[in-house]
Parts: structure tokens; C-alpha cells; sequence
């Protein structure tokens, strides 16, 4: 049977200078050889980049040279690792792992480059060596933002985790020309700008223009008769537009290890133009050409709640029929029988965007590979399982019928087809129960008939799995229990998990040479190990050592917001983080309360300034451009955050941040220097988080409702080391059924009555009532997300914090068991039960 993990497990060996790559392959015969790891090696490799390639005298260069030879110098390093990885898949062809995400949120690519390659010192004193600021050229990068938030950031630590397992894999995506967009403020509101993330130049990907792919769009079917006389269907198609992949290497850690993520970009066909031209019409082919080139230009800032667009939908099936073609065609290369194709692939598919691949597996098995449908439909339901990221049933996605038959007639009648099926199965199953096909159904009939994309992924799967132990849980019984009626073993639970290289070893340098100097090297990988610190939370110089690291990446950031947003922030308080997406159910609100409710407290004598904790609030977050809720709290925070800077009475004991555009790049520098990490969603709603898993890492303490991955992280660092509060999901529920009225916690609660009373009055945004209207009136008559129900359990634990951190021993105790007890959350964990329980299962 083939094997999951490969024949060799290269080492990089740093004591060789150069890695030569001795190809095993009769057709291949050259040897590449990296350059030398030397400072004079890398100082040589530089300026052959800077004046070869770019054509530039190092005296003449611009930064932006620099800074690009300088990455072309790094990824030249990585290339024989690269070429030898893939040769060696080639070579011993196993079942691989595709990952099928319409997202990865990569952040910079530089320092993980350097970090795998461990060049980082070599590479910095050769810039040193010809005068240049290694640290300047590093800040140049524009980080590729091809994500929204946690799900495009979980792609990239899974792939990241996929390397240095050295687990055969691919990562296929979109190659967006821009990415999720800049944030500004602009008078406290959020102003959207493109990312030009690629204006620089693009020295990290590989453009292989001479790999295009066809893609299909619109048209019709119809029914033929085949030269062996059987009667097949086949798709007439309207136009066409082709993917030009793009190769990314993701490296391993340090495993000599480099694995490829293939992401596509759309390029107008010839046939397309030419049809055009032939017409004539200049000006009609050229705005053509923008019509294909359209599909990979942007990706949708939505988050948690999808708008059902064309593109959107063009988009998704683009990149799968990009990606599966790629794939098959691989595998056709060694002679494969596809009807075993399972033997070699599984699909995951990152939430329902790439759900469209199951139709267009079928299609190409069936139209393209002559095989029947039943033949089709036993090895397609082998080769895909399904990750739900969410529990909010509006972020389900659905197309309408009318749209999917217009864009891909062909792929709407075997969702048809699919479904028949699969409806028969379920009234075996349970006879005379129309409700419940109708509920299960891949085609949802009201509001309008659309196509249900996780029912299809439900039905065609392996496997479906949520996120974290209690959002799987849910998910089984609250937003598919049909489906689990049905098929109980088809439900599991993957835990999402970090990377420790970048948010630990990159993120937080002076906590990995204080974790390595104290349990040794190695734990980067088995992040298990970190245990073995417990023993030191109660060694004075060992937590001397931990707060004098903290203290350091708070130092660190105090100096970046001065520099990157004029912020300039106490020197010591506690740092009280907020980051992640701008949403209602995510209660930024609520910790809006409660800062307004401290900064009453002290401005109305109620709290004694001495016994005040002071602290420093941040928050970090994008809303979707069309959402408008979110941004009217948004402008909020950014008020509260103004009028708190302003007054005297207060500034000494409190101070709130907002640095705009918060990103990968911003989190890194953010999350290590933070005290309390801030996981307030309410219960039930939250998938999993990751952010919560970054901050324990790094040695935050967690105020969280019992949501999402808080649940385990609790119970692994333990109730004492952890703040909990709010309403137990069963309880939201209960309360919901009741009926819930915000109004009656504002009528009974003094404190959320004068905090509310007092955001609602104008006093911070200007006097002016109105603009904090919107934000006010929904949390006293709608307040979906019950921020006022869990008010005043939010302030005692906000209470409880202030003891703790009062507590300088104690807390810097609870920090380190935080970062020994949370290894579990390492994404290597992660890929490790995917594989276990959905890619290769014992059983
Ligand atoms: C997030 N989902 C979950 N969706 O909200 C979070 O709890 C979880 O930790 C994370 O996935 C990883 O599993 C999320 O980020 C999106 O960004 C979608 C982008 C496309 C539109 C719909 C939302």
C-alpha cells in the first residue's frame, strides 16, 4: 500500500557548502547546486541578482532592488531542495494530499524563507558586508494578502505543517492580484484601498505561462451517440478563459524539504480573442481580455457571510478546474488507472468554496475519460472530504439554480443527478419522511432554488469535519443532524492548529532562544515538548527570565505603533488585545463596554485611581466593506479611543489602540507582547479561533467564553490559568427560545446602564448622539449576539484579571504554563489527525 510519508527524510546538513542535487531520474542528468552557505557565498549570490538579473550597479540601487535580489538571492538557496523534492515525489508516486483553498493568507515570505534555510545570520551579515540594512530590506515586503482571516490563514499554516511533516501534498489556490484590502481610517471610519501587493515585483512565485490551463464557461449540453454506440451527454461551452499557474515553494523547516503551492491566474484564450478580433472590434477584444483577466483580479473582502456573486462563483470553479486537470494529468504521466485515482489524491476542501470540484470530477471522469457514472461516482466519493468553518447558517453557501445552469449547464445536471441518488438513499433510509428530504436535499427550493454547497459536500465526502471539539460537535447536531442521522461515522473533529515557525520562532525570537536554552532544540517540530517547561514556572530565574521577554516585545511594540501609526502608548500596562475579524458575534462591542464602563468608573470617582490596573487596550481588526454594522463600531472604537487619548483624568491609567490594517505582518509583532488575550464570541459561534491559540503560545492569558477552541484550551491550561465567563452555548440557546430582550439587562444592570447611557450621549463621538446611534440601538433592541446578557459576567472576570495581574508571580506562573500546557496547538498536530482520521485512516 502506498506510504504517507516519504523513503528518505532529507536533512539539511549546514557543515556542506552548497546542496547538490543528485537527480534519479534517467531523463534528468544535471546536478543543481545552491550557492554557497557562506557570508561571501551569499554576498556573491547577491550581487549576481542585483546586477545579472536586475541589471543594476549596487551603488545605483534602489531599496526595492535590494530588497528583490535579496529574495531571489534567498529562494536560490531553497531551489535544489525544491527540484529534489519534487523529483523524489515523482519518483516514488504515493497518495497525496491536495489542499483545495480559495484562501492563504501567507504573510511575508522572507523571514520563514531564511528561518528554513537557517541562513538568517550568514544572510544578514553579507548585507552588512556591502553596507546595507538587512532589517530595512526585510520591512520592504508586501505581504501576500490572499485571505480574509482565519480560514486563508489556517491554509498557510496546514501547508506549512505539510513541509515539515515532509508529507507528500500540493496546495492549489488563487493567485489575486490584490488581496484582502489595505485599511485606512479616515476621521475614525475605515477607508478601504487596493492592495498592490504585486507592484514591487513578485520575487517569491514562478510563473509558468507554457502550463496554461482551459477553463470552460456558460453554454449548453446535449446528447450524442459515442463511436462505441452508447448514448453521452456532453457540454457545449460559450467561452473560455485559461490559468496560468503560479509556483510558490513552501518550504519545511529545516527538513531540506520544499513543497509547492499552485496558485492560478486568469488570462484570456486566444480562441477567445481571436473570435473577437476576426469580429473586428478592437476595442469589444480588448475589453474582453479585462473580462478573463477579471476572474483572479480580486479577492471578496466578505467575511462570515458570502455574497452570492458571479464572480465569486466563476472564481471557485476556475481554480478547481485549474487544479484538477493539473492533478490528473500528473497522474495520467505514470500510466494510472483513474478509477483508482483515490490511491492517489485526496482532496480537502477548505469550506464550500472549492465545492464545485465534485461535479467537475465527475464530469471529467465521465465526458473527458469515458468512464460510466457509477464507475465515476465510486471513485469521486473516495477522493474529497469537507472542512466546515463555521456555525452561522447565513454563511452557508447557495447558488441559485438560474446561475449555476448558465455558467456550467453541464455541472448543474450532474448535481441533479447526484441528488436523485442521493434523495433515494435517504427515503430507504427513512420512508415516508418528506420533511426530511426536503431538508437534506442538495437543492434548496426557498427563497429561490439554489444549490446547497455543504449538503453536496455532505453527500459526496469522505469525511466532513469541523474545526474545534465543541463547533464539530454542533455542527453534527445542530447544523446537519440529518446528515448524521444518516451517516454517523461520516462526522469527525480536526482541532485547527498554528505553526510554531512562524508565530513562535519568527514571532517571538527572545521566547525561542529562553525555551531552547531551557528544554534544548527540537521542539519547533514536536511542540508537545513545550511541557517539559512546567517544571519552570515556579523557578525564579526562569520567570525572571519569561517577564524580561515579555516586557522586551512589549518595549518592541510600543516602539512599532510609535513608528508605523504615531501611537504612542504608556510603558507600563497591562497590553489587553482584541485582534481578528471585525463581526457582530465576535462582540468587539462588548469589549467596548467595557472600557467605557473603567473609564466611567474612574472619571466619576467611583474606583479609586489606586486601584485602578492600568491598562492598555488594542484592537486590530478589518470589517467587509459592505458590512455596515461593523463599521459603525468600527468608528466607535476609534471614538472611545480618541476622547479616552484626550482626557487628562484617565490617560494615565488607560489607553486604547487601533492600528489600522491589521495583517499577518502586524500579528506577528502584536501577539507576542500581549497580557491578555480577548476571546469573547458568543458561545456557540466561533468555529474554532486560531488567534486564541497564538496568544496562549506566546504567553497571554485568555478571558474567553466557552466558544470555539477556548473550550480545550481551558481544559488544558487549566481553570486557574484561564479566565472564563459568559453564557454556556446550551444556555444562548435556552435564552434565544425564551426570547431574548436586550433592554431588560440595560433596565437592571446599573454598570451597563451607565456605560450605555454614556456611549449613547455623545460624549465620544464629538456630542453628537447620532453617530453612536446605530452601534447603541442595536445592542438595546436587537443584539443578535446577547453582548448585554453577558455584560456583567464579562465585567467580573475583567475583575478577576485585575487581581491576578496584580499578582506579579502568579501571573507570570499562569503565563508559562499557558505556553508548556498549549503544544497540542501546534498545526503539525493539526495535519497529523487529518491524516489519522480522513487522509488515511487505520480502519
Ligand atoms: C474562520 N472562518 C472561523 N471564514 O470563523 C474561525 O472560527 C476558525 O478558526 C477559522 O475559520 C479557521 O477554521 C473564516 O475565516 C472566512 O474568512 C470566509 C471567507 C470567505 C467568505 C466567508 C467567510
Amino acid at each position: 500500500s502506498a506510504g504517507w510519508l516519504a523513503d528518505e527524510t532529507p536533512r539539511l546538513d549546514s557543515s556542506v557548502k552548497g546542496s547538490a542535487f543528485e537527480p534519479t531520474s534517467p531523463r534528468a542528468t544535471e546536478t543543481v547546486v545552491g550557492p554557497e552557505r557562506t557570508v561571501d557565498g551569499f554576498a556573491k549570490a547577491f550581487l549576481d541578482e542585483l546586477n545579472f538579473e536586475a541589471g543594476v550597479a549596487l551603488k545605483r540601487s534602489t531599496t526595492t532592488d535590494q530588497y528583490l535580489a535579496l529574495a531571489r538571492t534567498i529562494r536560490g538557496y531553497l531551489m535544489a531542495d525544491w527540484l529534489r523534492t519534487a523529483e523524489r515525489r515523482r519518483q516514488n508516486p504515493t497518495k497525496m494530499v491536495g489542499y483545495l483553498s480559495a484562501e492563504y493568507l501567507l504573510g511575508r515570505q522572507m523571514g520563514n524563507s531564511l528561518l528554513a534555510t537557517d541562513l538568517g545570520d550568514i544572510a544578514e551579515q553579507a548585507m552588512t558586508s556591502l553596507g546595507l540594512d538587512f532589517n530595512l530590506l526585510r520591512a520592504q515586503e508586501i505581504e501576500p494578502g490572499l485571505g480574509n482571516g482565519g480560514l486563508g490563514r489556517l491554509a498557510a499554516c496546514f501547508i506549512d505543517s505539510l513541509a515539515s511533516m515532509d508529507v507528500p501534498s500540493i496546495g492549489y489556490g488563487i493567485r489575486y492580484e490584490y488581496g484582502i484590502f489595505r485599511q485606512t481610517f479616515e476621521e475614525g471610519r475605515q477607508v478601504e484601498v487596493p492592495d498592490a501587493w504585486l507592484s514591487l515585483g513578485a520575487p517569491w512565485e514562478f510563473p509558468h505561462p507554457d502550463r496554461a490551463v482551459q477553463v470552460n464557461f456558460g453554454g449548453t449540453t446535449e446528447q450524442y451517440i459515442d463511436g462505441d454506440g452508447r448514448t453521452r451527454r456532453r457540454w457545449l461551452p460559450a467561452w473560455n478563459v485559461q490559468g496560468i499557474p503560479y509556483h510558490y515553494m513552501v518550504p519545511g523547516y529545516q527538513n531540506g524539504v520544499v513543497n509547492t503551492l499552485r496558485l492560478w491566474s486568469a488570462r484570456a484564450t486566444q480562441e477567445f480573442d481571436l473570435k473577437i478580433f476576426n469580429s473586428g472590434d478592437y476595442a469589444e477584444a480588448v475589453r474582453a481580455q479585462t473580462f478573463a483577466e477579471n476572474i483572479s483580479k480580486v479577492l471578496y473582502p466578505e467575511d462570515s457571510t458570502p455574497q452570492g456573486r458571479e464572480l465569486r462563483l466563476q472564481q471557485q470553479y476556475f481554480f478547481v478546474a485549474c487544479s484538477l486537470k493539473d492533478f490528473i494529468d500528473r497522474t495520467l504521466e505514470e500510466d494510472f488507472d483513474l478509477t483508482r485515482l483515490d490511491e492517489r489524491i485526496i482532496f480537502q476542501l477548505n469550506d464550500t468554496h472549492p465545492v464545485i470540484a465534485i461535479p467537475e470530477m465527475m464530469r471529467l471522469l465521465m465526458d473527458e475519460h469515458d468512464m460510466e457514472w457509477a464507475a465515476a461516482w465510486e471513485v469521486t466519493s473516495k477522493c474529497f472530504a469537507y472542512t466546515c468553518h463555521t456555525l452561522l447558517p447565513e454563511a452557508l453557501e447557495v447558488w441559485p439554480v438560474e446561475l449555476m445552469t448558465r455558467l456550467l449547464p453541464r455541472h448543474m445536471e450532474i448535481i441533479y443527478r447526484i441528488n436523485e441518488e442521493f434523495l433515494d438513499t435517504v427515503r430507504e433510509a427513512f420512508p415516508g419522511d418528506e420533511l426530511r428530504v426536503r431538508r437534506m436535499s442538495v437543492i434548496q427550493e426557498h427563497p429561490e432554488r439554489a444549490v446547497r454547497m455543504a449538503n453536496l459536500a455532505t453527500v459526496a465526502g469522505v469525511k466532513v469535519n469541523g474545526v474545534a471539539a465543541l463547533h464539530s460537535e454542533l455542527l453534527r447536531d445542530k447544523l446537519l443532524p440529518d446528515f448524521a442521522a444518516l451517516w454517523p461515522n461520516k462526522f469527525t473533529n480536526v482541532t485547527n492548529g498554528v505553526t510554531p515557525r512562524r508565530f513562535i520562532r519568527l514571532a517571538n525570537q527572545q521566547l525561542s532562544t529562553l525555551i531552547t536554552d531551557t528544554i534544548g532544540p527540537g521542539w519547533e517540530t514536536d511542540l508537545e515538548r513545550l511541557r517539559e517547561l512546567e517544571p519552570y514556572a515556579d523557578d525564579a530565574a526562569f520567570t525572571e527570565s519569561f517577564r524580561q521577554v515579555k516586557q522586551a516585545n512589549k518595549d518592541r511594540l510600543r516602539s512599532i505603533l510609535s513608528q508605523r501609526d504615531g501611537i504612542e502608548l504608556p510603558e507600563h500596562a497591562m497590553l489587553d488585545v482584541m485582534v481578528k475579524r471585525l463581526h457582530e458575534y465576535k462582540r468587539q462591542t462588548l469589549k467596548l463596554l467595557h472600557i467605557v464602563s473603567m473609564y466611567d468608573d474612574i472619571t466619576s470617582g467611583r474606583v479609586r485611581r489606586e486601584d485602578v490596573v492600568p491598562r492598555t487596550f488594542v484592537f486590530g481588526a478589518k470589517a467587509a466593506p459592505g458590512y455596515f454594522m461593523a463599521k459603525e463600531i468600527i468608528f466607535l472604537i476609534n471614538s472611545v479611543a480618541k476622547t479616552i487619548a484626550q482626557d487628562p483624568r484617565v490617560t494615565d491609567l488607560m489607553a486604547v489602540a487601533f492600528p489600522a490594517n491589521y495583517n499577518v505582518t502586524l500579528a506577528n509583532k502584536l501577539i507576542p507582547a500581549a497580557d491578555l488575550s480577548e476571546q469573547i464570541s458568543l458561545a456557540g459561534k466561533e468555529a474554532s479561533g486560531t488567534g486564541n491559540m497564538k496568544f496562549a503560545l506566546n504567553g497571554a492569558l485568555t478571558i474567553g467564553t466557552d466558544d470555539g477552541a477556548n473550550v480545550e484550551i481551558r481544559e488544558l491550561v487549566g481553570d486557574e490559568n484561564f479566565f472564563l465567563f459568559g453564557m454556556l452555548e446550551p444556555e444562548v440557546a435556552a435564552l434565544a427560545d425564551r426570547g431574548y430582550t436586550p433592554s431588560s439587562f440595560y433596565e437592571s444592570n446599573p454598570a451597563l446602564k451607565r456605560a450605555i447611557d454614556l456611549l449613547a450621549s455623545g460624549h465620544f463621538t464629538g456630542g453628537d448622539r447620532s453617530l453612536a446611534a446605530p452601534v447603541v440601538d442595536d445592542l438595546l433592541y436587537k443584539d443578535r449576539f446577547m453582548a448585554l446578557a453577558d455584560f456583567q459576567s464579562y465585567l467580573d472576570a475583567q475583575a478577576r484579571v485585575d487581581a491576578a495581574y496584580r499578582d506579579v508571580d502568579g501571573w507570570t506562573r499562569s503565563a508559562v504554563l499557558n505556553v508548556a500546557r498549549s503544544g497540542f496547538f501546534s498545526s503539525d498536530r493539526s495535519m497529523r489527525d487529518y491524516l489519522d482520521r480522513i487522509w488515511m485512516p487505520k480502519s
